[in-house]
């Protein structure tokens, strides 16, 4: 990368963060009209600032740098500006998700901090605080998007993707039920289904179809294109995700991994089922699922002795290919561009984070 593209990269964030304090003023002022008391508007302030910013921002500058490539040098700063507020209600979405996931799955630390459900005093709020960060987005969409005539279809996206989300989470959920252990549960092809739908919907073809809004993309056939590519995109995005879970440094990923002693379905397990012996596969009958270290860390051995970590190589080598040759294919007279997905992909691959 050369030096201008690096400051241009630090200028683009800059401008995103820059948005952030604008639209959390704007809801701050919305909750001021309804003349809430002031203990209750100082939580809702202090719940949006530990919860919305603070991340990778991935999904949400990636709503503007596909507008920058699909509008090209016909951009205005009215533009930006619009695509920086969706990606800021990509954020929120995300926030609203991880607020009650982290509930969920009971986890300890997120971004490198307690969970939000964690701190004093707040405890099951969280479901609640998560419900209103998920309404902003809503004031959000009103307040800048009413006049624009994609406002509607906006508001479908939204809703769509939230629902794929939801039922993702509920397949996530029940398919790694506390106290019933049933590795026999488990197919890649049901992990595959728990990942497109409770991730790739909202963290990939959600940003992407947004900037294709405000383009002014009419046609179907671009959109159904633009999900072809992004929803593989976004599976290996949470395999990432769940090989993180184990091999990643939690100081580094800023939360601290419960997929195995939740008992969830992800790819990792579901590549040792592939490969165990049948004394492994004891092991792991008898240890995934409980919530204690001693058998987390037996768990951890077989993967060990199996050698994830080269399969998740391969996977990765593989995945990259596969993608780009997706990506390659991609017909740019129907009104989106292979850059678009070249951006994407350059912003995940091989991440440790
Ligand atoms: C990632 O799962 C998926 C989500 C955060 C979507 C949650 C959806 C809801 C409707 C609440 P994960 O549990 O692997 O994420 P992480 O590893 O970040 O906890
Ligand atoms: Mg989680
Ligand atoms: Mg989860
Ligand atoms: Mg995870």
């Amino acid at each position: 990368m050369t030096a201008d593209a690096k400051v241009s990269k630090q200028q683009a964030l800059n401008d995103f963060n820059a948005v952030y304090p604008i639209l959390r003023d704007e809801m701050l002022a919305e909750v001021k009209k309804y003349n809430m008391p002031e203990n209750a508007y100082n939580w809702f302030k202090e719940s949006m600032d530990y919860n919305v910013p603070g991340g990778k921002l991935n999904r949400g500058l990636s709503v503007v740098d596909t507008l920058r490539i699909l509008k090209g040098s016909s951009i205005t700063e009215d533009d930006l500006f619009k695509a920086r507020i969706l990606g800021w209600a990509v954020e929120w979405l995300q926030a609203f998700f991880l607020v009650a996931d982290d509930l969920m799955d009971q986890s300890v630390t997120r971004r490198g901090q307690p969970c939000w459900f964690r701190r004093e005093g707040i405890n099951l709020v969280a479901i609640n605080d998560s419900f209103l960060l998920e309404s902003c987005i809503y004031i959000m969409l009103k307040k800048h998007f009413k006049a624009e005539s994609y406002y509607v279809d906006l508001l479908e996206l939204f809703h769509e993707v939230s629902f794929q989300t939801e039922l993702g989470q509920l397949l996530d959920l029940i398919t790694a039920p506390e106290d019933d252990v049933d590795l026999n549960r488990f197919s890649p092809a049901k992990h595959q289904f728990i990942v497109i739908f409770k991730t790739a919907y909202y963290s990939f073809y959600l940003p992407v179809a947004m900037a294709m809004m405000m383009a002014g993309v009419k046609d179907e056939a671009a959109y159904n294109q633009a999900r072809e590519i992004l929803l593989p995109l976004g599976e290996y995005f949470q395999v990432q995700d769940d090989y993180l879970d184990c091999y990643g440094d939690p100081a580094f990923i800023g939360k601290i991994g419960t997929d195995i002693q939740d008992n969830k379905c992800s790819w990792l397990i579901n590549q040792a089922l592939v490969k165990v012996t049948p004394e492994q596969r004891k092991v792991l009958d008898e240890h995934y699922g409980k919530r204690n270290a001693e058998s987390e860390a037996k768990v951890k051995e077989i993967y060990k002795e199996l050698d994830l970590e080269s399969v998740y190589r391969v996977y990765e080598d593989q995945s990259h290919k596969h993608i780009s040759s997706l990506i390659e294919q991609v017909d740019e007279s129907k009104g989106v561009k292979r850059q678009v997905f070249y951006e994407f992909m350059n912003k995940i691959y091989k991440r440790t984070k």
